[in-house]
């Protein structure tokens, strides 16, 4: 006899119940209540397989409610994946386990997102809906037919990102995409109704999406609203009515159960009130094998898949793509030649989007766009289309003024694979995209940020628009490559890493104001990929290395030749990679930066960081308040980022450290 549902569903509460009290942390109160949803998500319907965790053409299922994780470790250990062992299960929260306190994409195959961040799930599920739609637009049907599934907790439905993500997905008709709202009516603090009145389906219907309401506790009404989603071309919202804790008698309702062990008293009236007698971490076998037998229904899907793909002449292409390889070759270096013979004295702007147009020639798997300031961050490029509703085989995706809803879209389509997503907007509002940069570098996706107008120098608009703290303060996220060219030359190079850094993301701060081509000579080498290199050595003795980024080497360049003019010898140094720089040998290190010399950092933006390059005899010239509206030229004088400012703070440290 088949095993109900409920019963496949207990599995789940016993677990998510056992693994927080064996941690003594955590959060039972989620999974308890989703649980029968989630079974019949993971039974009935999500295509999946658990012994190819990355098939390609398999559903996306995201957990937008990080914090229920034990949902997901249940889910993936009960249908049969290899990991979590049920010993991973046991170790939840320690060291060691693949069991995070929440999901890491990083840890486990079958968690498709790192997700805990409230609202960012369901944000990068729809980049990865938006990646299916354009791969299956270039590849169809045969190679690329799937859907995502996304469960969120009220927390995600309050966020702002929801709105920027449900009002994109709308907009797109994301038909794919289905969420399951856990509407428990209870948060941390306790009953939603002490901070949200609002009326969330009404919401979504005005976004452009379906919805549709379920006793999430009852398996006819889930099937019978997900059947109504699949049903219909928008993307769907399925509002599943629960009970967080649902099966603790004692606690159940409450935000007791939401993050908290339930303790031994209430797990033994849990396990009386479910009819659940096996002791912690068991589960009879009759429950074990339904559940895996569910897991193994994918495996014909999988199978008749492999059968297409390997007769498909895009074979080759397709998984080129989708493991994120590169093609073999570039025209990345004719493009380098012809900037050696024609010096371009454009914006950084300008030279990425030249750069680009060499890139999106060459690589079918790029996806551009800007949150809205496309003529500004010059992100697209002459071939490319629109991606729209009517035609998802675009490669350029106007994000509109939604730059945290386009940092978690992209990181949902570098998670999902085939494509390579680039975005821009200013370097100031980096700030609103911050959370997702934050979970690039974390979950290790391929993303690069294209932020223009990255300091005072972009002029009249002011200090609300003029990055100062920016730089420091994205040099600081661990696992992400910010790259600050000088020059076209450099803009290429850095566009060529940014590409080849398969783990992680990316970002590049560029210039609104033109700026001279430095590099006149074409090198063998990417010098960029050094993250620091000498541009030019002293010519008289050397008392002085400059270190530079971006505008600022030019500045580094007047401040060599009035020094040298004194018969003062000064290196300049462009920097347009702090770490790339630190991942460098020592030898090198050491020939770019040596001891000696006084050291003298000039970068238009806070000048904290600086000290560990130049040391504490150093001079670091910065800006370390607000910029002001003004022409750039004005500004760069006003704020002393000219030689005439510059030179006497050097002779004046060279004379204090000779003194000292
Ligand atoms: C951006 C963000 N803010 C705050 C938190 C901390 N937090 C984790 S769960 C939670 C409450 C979420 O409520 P709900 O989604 O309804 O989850 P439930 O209590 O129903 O499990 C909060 C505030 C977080 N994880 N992410
Ligand atoms: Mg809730």
């Amino acid at each position: 006899m088949a095993v109900p549902t409920r019963t496949l569903a207990n599995a789940i509460r016993a677990l998510a119940m056992d693994a927080v009290e064996a941690a003594n942390s955590g959060h039972p109160g989620m999974p308890m209540g989703m649980a029968d949803a989630a079974t019949i998500l993971w039974t009935e319907y999500l295509r999946h397989d658990p012994a190819d965790p990355k098939w390609p053409d398999r559903d996306r299922f995201v957990l937008s409610a990080g914090h229920g994780s034990m949902l997901i470790y249940a889910l993936l250990h009960l249908s049969g994946y290899e990991r979590p062992t049920i010993r991973d299960i046991k170790g939840f929260r320690k060291l060691g386990s693949p069991c995070a306190g929440h999901p890491e994409n990083f840890l486990l195959d079958g968690v498709e997102a790192t997700t805990g961040p409230l609202g960012q799930g369901l944000a990068m599920a729809v980049g990865m809906a938006i990646a299916e739609r354009h791969l299956n637009a270039q590849y169809g049907d045969a190679l690329v037919d799937h859907r995502t599934w996304v469960v969120a907790g009220d927390g995600c439905l309050m966020e702002g990102i929801n709105h920027e993500a449900a009002g994109l997905a709308g907009h797109l008709a994301l038909s794919r995409l289905i969420v399951f709202w856990d509407d428990n009516r209870i948060t941390i603090d306790g009953a939603t109704e002490l901070s949200t009145s609002e009326d969330i389906e009404a919401r979504y219907a005005a976004y452009g999406w379906y919805h549709v309401r379920c006793d999430g506790l009852d398996a006819d009404s889930v099937r019978a609203a997900i059947d109504e989603a699949l049903a219909d071309p928008r993307p769907s919202l399925i509002a599943c009515r629960t009970i967080i804790g649902y099966g603790a008698p004692n606690k159940q309702g409450t935000a007791a159960t939401h993050g908290a062990a339930l303790g031994a008293d209430e797990i033994a009236a849990a396990r009386k009130a479910l009819g659940w007698a096996s002791p912690p971490f068991e589960i009879p076998t009759e429950i074990a094998e339904a559940w895996r037998a569910a897991g193994a229904r994918g495996q014909g899907d999988h199978q008749v898949w492999r059968a297409r793909l390997d007769a498909s002449p895009d074979r080759d292409e397709f998984m080129r793509r989708m493991e994120g390889r590169l093609p073999e070759g570039s025209s990345r270096d004719e493009y380098l030649d012809w900037l050696a013979a024609n010096p371009q004295n454009v914006a950084t702007r300008k030279s990425s989007e030249m750069a680009l147009e060499w890139i999106n020639a060459f690589l079918p798997e790029t996806i551009g766009g800007s949150a809205d300031l496309t003529g500004s961050n010059n992100t697209k490029t002459k071939a490319q289309k629109p991606l729209t509703k009517d035609d998802y085989s675009g490669r350029y995706i106007y994000y509109g003024i939604r730059e945290f809803g386009m940092g978690a879209a992209m990181n949902g389509m570098a998670l999902h694979g085939g494509v390579i997503p680039y975005g821009g907007t200013f370097l100031i509002f980096s700030d609103y995209a911050r959370p997702a940069i934050r979970l690039s570098a974390l979950q290790q996706a391929r993303v690069i940020y294209v932020m223009t107008h990255d300091s005072i120098g972009l002029g009249e608009d002011g200090p609300t628009h003029q990055p100062v703290e920016q730089l420091a303060g994205l040099r600081a996220i661990p696992n992400l490559a910010v790259f600050r060219p000088c020059d076209a030359v450099e803009t290429a190079e850095c566009w060529s890493l940014a590409l080849r850094r398969t783990q992680g993301p990316s970002l590049l701060a560029l210039t609104r104001q033109n700026l001279p081509q430095l590099r006149l000579e074409r090198s063998a080498e990417l010098m960029s990929a050094r993250g620091a290199y000498r541009l030019r050595a002293a010519a008289a003795p050397r008392k002085v290395v400059l270190v530079a980024t971006g505008s600022e080497v030019q500045v580094a360049v007047a401040v060599a030749e009035a020094l040298e003019e004194q018969g003062i010898g000064a290196d300049i140094v462009s920097m347009p990679c702090w770490s790339l720089f630190d991942e460098q040998d020592a030898v090198w290190r050491a020939d770019i930066l040596p001891d000696g010399p006084l050291l003298v950092s000039i970068e238009a933006g806070a000048t904290l960081g600086w000290e560990r390059y130049t040391g504490r005899s150093g001079l670091n010239i910065g800006l370390d308040r607000f910029g002001a509206s003004a022409p750039a030229g004005d500004l760069f004088e006003r704020f002393g980022f000219t030689a005439e400012a510059i030179v006497p703070r050097i002779l004046e440290s060279l004379q204090n450290n000779r003194s000292g």
